[in-house]
């Protein structure tokens, strides 16, 4: 792992760079794809499940049959577990809910804002090395909250035409009302076109290779939102000298075992802790299986050795990581002073990868410094706020000329009149009427 000596604010927008991501050649090939499904629906769809995924499926809806066998076949320990986990995710994003807000701006002036949910929406689910179906509970579970009614699930079947288990029970368990076999590019079009089996939605939520990210970005052209743009998992470790090495090491890697391109940093006031860290992940790296995938996100990775904590703390909030990990004294200095990060977790016992699954948090968060900007999934991801009012006489008669007024001043005169009409029956004396 690179180690980086104090360096001047000149360098860390070098030192910071998210591992580089080319994309340029992907788009001809996303909306190639796109066309296809908009003018074949399922017979475009099922070419390309052939194509990329390899399989050549009778049918790629998963049906209340395939639903029940896959429950059989997840151990009771597991199915608890995944229950447990639920039950967190569930109270922490039902806390989110808030109530209508209303104010009487004016007399007789009535404004509100109410929520209310997005009706149809799309879960993209990758499949791949390890399918996370843990990020079925983080969608679908504030979806549920939410009251959309359309929750549809797409994820791409494997070598013999299925999805994981896992992913059929926890889908089952949180609402999901369908659940297509289709992946990748050609699940995103579905989503955002509609075809004869994929539902069409309004909204399109969930992580994917940059295919999917950039079929999802695709969508937002054609009407469709999405979540936010999803990039590679990102941690960032903030230490002082008396931080346990042996645990930092293993919220490295537990990131870094995502994906060749997770990108994890440690930023410590000491040197000897960077140095024990340094050990213990050559230590703990060697026992992982995925050791092959976490040793080259070890290399897109950094220790960096800061000597104060305010200047460590505006690095941090120049990066703004996905996951923001906190093992120091003054932890306080650090909760009230970061601003931009996705979630970030608090003290020794606070491994990030309780949030990645069952201490109620969504996983579901802003990486490549979109921190700055995007929040992370949460209740209000899957709900529209409207706005609503109701005016009285008494309201138009102490607002009406002040939009008069205004309308007329932008040279807008049907809006202006519609005021008017109004203030003329209200007041047929002051128009000598
Ligand atoms: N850390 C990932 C989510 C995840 N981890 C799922 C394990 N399973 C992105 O935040
Ligand atoms: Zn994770």
């Amino acid at each position: 792992m690179q180690i980086i000596d104090n360096p001047n604010r000149s360098s860390w927008f070098d030192i910071l760079k998210r591992p580089t991501q080319t994309v340029n050649d992907i788009e001809g090939i996303v909306s190639d794809v796109f066309n296809d499904v908009i003018k074949n629906g399922d017979a475009a769809i099922n070419k390309y499940t052939t194509r990329f995924d390899g399989i050549d499926l009778q049918s790629n809806i998963v049906t209340k049959e395939d639903i029940k066998k896959a429950i059989e076949s997840v151990p009771e320990k597991l199915q608890s577990a995944i229950k447990n986990a639920k039950k967190n995710i569930e109270a922490f994003h039902t806390a989110q809910k808030t109530s209508k807000v209303a104010v009487e701006t004016t007399n007789g002036v009535q404004c509100w804002q109410e929520k209310r949910p997005i009706e149809k929406i799309g879960l993209y689910i990758p499949g791949g090395t390890a399918p996370l179906f843990s990020t079925v509970l983080m969608l679908a579970v504030p979806a549920q909250i939410a009251g959309c009614k359309e929750i549809v699930l797409c994820s791409p079947p494997n070598k013999e035409g299925e999805l994981a288990p896992e992913i059929l029970f926890a889908a089952e368990l949180c609402g999901v009302t369908k659940i297509v076999k289709v992946g990748g590019i050609q699940a995103i079009a579905g989503l955002t076109f509609g075809t004869e089996t994929i539902s069409q939605v309004y909204k399109i939520f969930g992580p994917g290779n940059q295919f999917v990210t950039v079929a999802k970005q695709l969508a937002t052209k054609h009407g469709v939102a999405i979540d936010m743009p999803a990039g590679p998992s990102e941690l960032l470790v903030v230490a002082d000298g008396d931080a346990n090495a042996s645990y930092i090491a293993s919220d490295l890697l537990s990131q870094a075992e995502h994906g060749a391109d997770s990108q994890v940093i440690l930023v410590s006031t000491s040197k000897n802790l960077i140095s024990s860290v340094s050990e213990e992940i050559e230590k703990q790296i060697k026992e992982l299986p995925r050791q092959a995938i976490a040793e080259k996100a070890i290399t897109n990775s950094k220790l960096i050795y800061i000597d104060n904590d305010a200047r460590a703390l505006d690095l941090i909030n120049e990066y703004g990581p996905e996951h923001f990990v906190i093992c120091t004294k003054n932890e306080d200095f650090y909760v009230n002073g970061i601003t931009n990060a996705g979630s970030v977790f608090i003290g020794d016992y606070t491994p990030e990868s309780a949030g990645d699954y069952a201490s109620g948090t969504n996983h579901t968060l802003p990486t490549n410094g979109f921190s700055k900007a995007y929040s992370g999934v949460n209740l209000d991801s899957f709900l529209k706020s409207m706005t609503f009012q109701k005016i009285s006489k008494e309201g138009l008669l102490n607002i009406g000329e002040t939009i008069e007024l205004m309308a007329e001043a932008e040279g807008l005169q049907a809006h202006k009149n519609a005021v008017s009409i109004r203030l003329k029956d209200i007041i047929p004396a002051k128009t000598g009427t």
